[in-house]
């Protein structure tokens, strides 16, 4: 069941230890409900456990930013899924919703470092809405999978769950080296991106 965008996503997605965190509002209601069940599909496709899987909601997708906030500092999920769908009206405010939307998720996961997915649709028109939220054109079956995608990336970029030195950063620790150390690095080495 993938979205238009046809994005791929690996088969091997192991969610196994996974923690996701739904937010979902009430605003479109009935949609909203079938882009979380979508959503749900892929994460138990991605073996990842009900018990595993927090979901609440909120009014708006105005106040997704901060319930994504409270989610995330409370240190309980490893991705959190922020679920709305804005639909244009006659006054400016879908442009300063979906805006304000946007970039207060974008900052609530650059700001906790927890991975936000932005599973906000923004129509023009309510047949818009359905296309991207019935069938195989399901957007919350590619969010599912995102969330635990990068949940996946997160733990690995941190070290977690592996027995090492842990840190900000791509595979494995290396050992700080002194300037009497003239050894060439190894192509391993050289081919790794740290932070
Ligand atoms: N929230 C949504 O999630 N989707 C909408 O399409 C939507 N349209 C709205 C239109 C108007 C005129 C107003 C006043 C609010 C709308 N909201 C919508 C609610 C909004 O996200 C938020 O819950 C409220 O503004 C309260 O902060």
């Amino acid at each position: 069941m993938g979205a238009e965008s046809e994005v791929s996503f690996s088969n091997d997605l192991d969610g196994t230890s996974v923690r996701v965190g739904i937010i979902r509002t009430r605003w479109n209601d009935k949609d909203v409900t079938r882009l979380v069940a979508g959503a749900r599909t892929a994460l138990s496709e991605c073996k990842v456990l009900d018990a595993n899987v927090f979901e609440t909601e909120v009014p708006g997708s105005f106040e997704l930013p901060y319930a994504a906030k409270l989610l995330a500092l409370s240190g309980t999920v490893d991705a959190i899924i922020c679920a709305g769908v804005l639909v244009k009206g006659d006054t400016m405010h879908f442009e300063y919703i979906s805006d304000a939307v946007s970039k207060g998720i974008m900052n609530v996961g650059i700001n906790t470092n927890v991975p936000i997915v932005f599973g906000v649709l923004t129509c023009l028109t309510d047949d818009q809405v359905k296309a991207r939220s019935t069938g195989d054109s399901n957007h919350g079956y590619d969010w599912g999978k995102t969330a635990v995608e990068m949940a996946l990336l997160k733990n690995q970029a941190m070290g977690v769950g592996m027995n090492k030195a842990t840190g900000m950063g791509f595979g494995e620790t290396q050992p700080v080296k002194d300037a009497t150390d003239t050894d060439t690095p190894s192509t391993d080495e050289k081919k790794r991106v740290g932070f």
